[in-house]
């Protein structure tokens, strides 16, 4: 129950609409307990019925996508784009290819897109999409074809100044690629529809790197505000072994923190004295996997079956980077008391809303995603600015201007949550500050 009963009677309609979407309405929830904070303050939102319009994407986009197996059969598989709020610029977000994808996770994914991308400061809506197909084990002539068939369908919607997707879960730069060339033999133009192409046809340095390195820039920001300190010799336990675990991993090393934990989709490896990051990152690269055979290389090192087992192990700081609803709030509990005292998220709501409220209200300093994991969209951005311009930049520049991005979305969470007088609840200062800009143009732009 909120104090607002305008929050209350929206909700309730949105469950009602939305009937067994449990992470769109998770998402939604989270949200509204920080506008539990400001729709009594600020009339407008009710009047224009902000929360009405802001909670239903603009479009959703499902497409059937029938593809060929490499025996000859004839496979089908669902996609989706789901465009969910372009009042500050083109819809922007993500692909994820997952045999989870459904439309509660796009629209859940496409919702934090748009306060996430507002908040990076540069001009990117919101949108999210994917396909229920599982890359995993499939060759690449299966690949490339299931991303042609779904591009036949998908190029009407999409475009530089229209929709601009990129990577996710499942979906990296050959699944890049692959739609990216048959978007331009389609339309018969060279754009920059995607972003996280390769080097050699309009990629940005630094953007494989982007959400893992910003995450680490925003772990030092908090830690310079609230501490005092730096992550210098601070005990670090990283979940994940994707692009966004692996780079946060290696920039973690970098600043001097001690990785002590970290997992991957089999299980975890535990070493108090630290892990040696240099060959998890190597093998992370690799095959997607790393903690089997770091393991058998490793003497004195523990491996536990299972990746969950590691919100258990004592730590400074947890860097959740795998996937949604992986800390529920015994994870949360039993994390606080083995000593961790900030946890900031690197995938999109690897915590469920209970693990938040639990700490925000114990002490636990939490950053949300789409404040901290914002680096990869924002440098996303800055591909988008590239390509407009036909010019490259130099990593050190794409990198020294991640960085100014994420010290500037640290300054905007806290300087807003300072302002609504929680001056350490940063998941409030982002809901704020990533839906003030958005509603702001909404009413600009009257009902449409
Ligand atoms: O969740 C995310 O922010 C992404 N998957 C990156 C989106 C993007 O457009 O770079």
């Amino acid at each position: 129950m909120y104090k607002s009963k305008y929050l209350n009677k929206v909700l309730r309609e949105i469950k009602a609409k939305n009937k067994g979407q449990k992470e769109f309405i998770s998402a939604v929830e989270e949200f509204f307990d920080s506008m539990d904070f400001v729709v009594d303050k600020d009339p407008r939102i009710e009047k224009f019925a902000i929360l009405e319009r802001i909670t239903v994407p603009e479009r959703i986009i499902t497409m059937r996508v029938p593809w060929v197996d490499d025996k000859g059969k004839i496979r089908v598989n669902t996609g989706y784009r789901v465009e969910f709020n372009s009042a500050i610029g083109p819809y922007k977000g993500g692909m994820r290819f997952d045999k989870s994808v459904n439309l509660s996770i796009l629209k859940f994914l496409g919702f934090e897109q748009t306060f996430k991308n507002s908040l990076t400061g540069l001009p990117m809506g919101g949108g999210k999409g994917g396909a229920d197909f599982d890359p995993r084990g499939k060759s690449d002539g299966e690949i490339m074809r299931f991303c042609q068939s779904m591009m036949a369908e998908l190029f009407r919607h999409i475009g530089p100044n229209t929709d601009v997707p990129a990577g996710d879960l499942g979906f990296g730069a050959r699944e890049i690629g692959y739609m990216f060339g048959y978007y331009k033999k389609l339309r018969d133009e060279f754009t920059g529809v995607f972003t996280g192409k390769g080097m050699s046809y309009g990629g940005s340095l630094g953007r494989p790197e982007a959400t893992g390195y910003g995450l680490l820039y925003f772990v030092e920001e908090m830690l310079r505000e609230f501490k005092k300190t730096s992550i210098k010799g601070m005990k670090v336990i990283i979940s994940g072994s994707g692009k966004v675990g692996g780079m946060a991993a290696a920039k973690a090393a970098e600043l001097g923190a001690k990785l002590v934990a970290m997992s991957d989709i089999e299980g975890y490896v535990y070493d108090p004295n630290g892990l040696d990051v240099p060959y998890i990152v190597k093998k992370a690269k690799e095959k997607g996997m790393f903690s089997k055979d770091y393991a058998a290389d490793h003497k004195g090192v523990e491996w536990h079956a299972g990746p969950h087992g590691m919100w258990s192990v004592p730590c400074d700081i947890a860097l959740p980077c795998a996937t949604q609803g992986e800390i529920h709030e015994a994870d949360a509990k039993l994390l606080k008391k083995n000593g961790c005292f900030m946890l900031v998220e690197g995938a999109n709501m690897p915590c469920d809303v209970e693990a938040i409220r639990y700490f925000n209200s114990n002490g636990v300093l939490f950053a949300p995603g789409k404040a901290s994991n914002a680096g990869g969209v924002a440098v996303s951005g800055l591909e988008m600015s590239q390509n407009a311009i036909h010019l490259s930049w130099t990593f050190e520049e794409v990198d020294a201007r991640l960085k100014q991005i994420m010290k500037d979305i640290f300054k905007k969470c806290h300087d807003t949550a300072v302002k609504y007088g929680q001056p350490t609840n940063i998941a409030l200062g982002a809901n704020i500050a990533g839906f003030e800009k958005v509603m702001d143009a909404m009413i600009a732009q009257g009902v449409c």
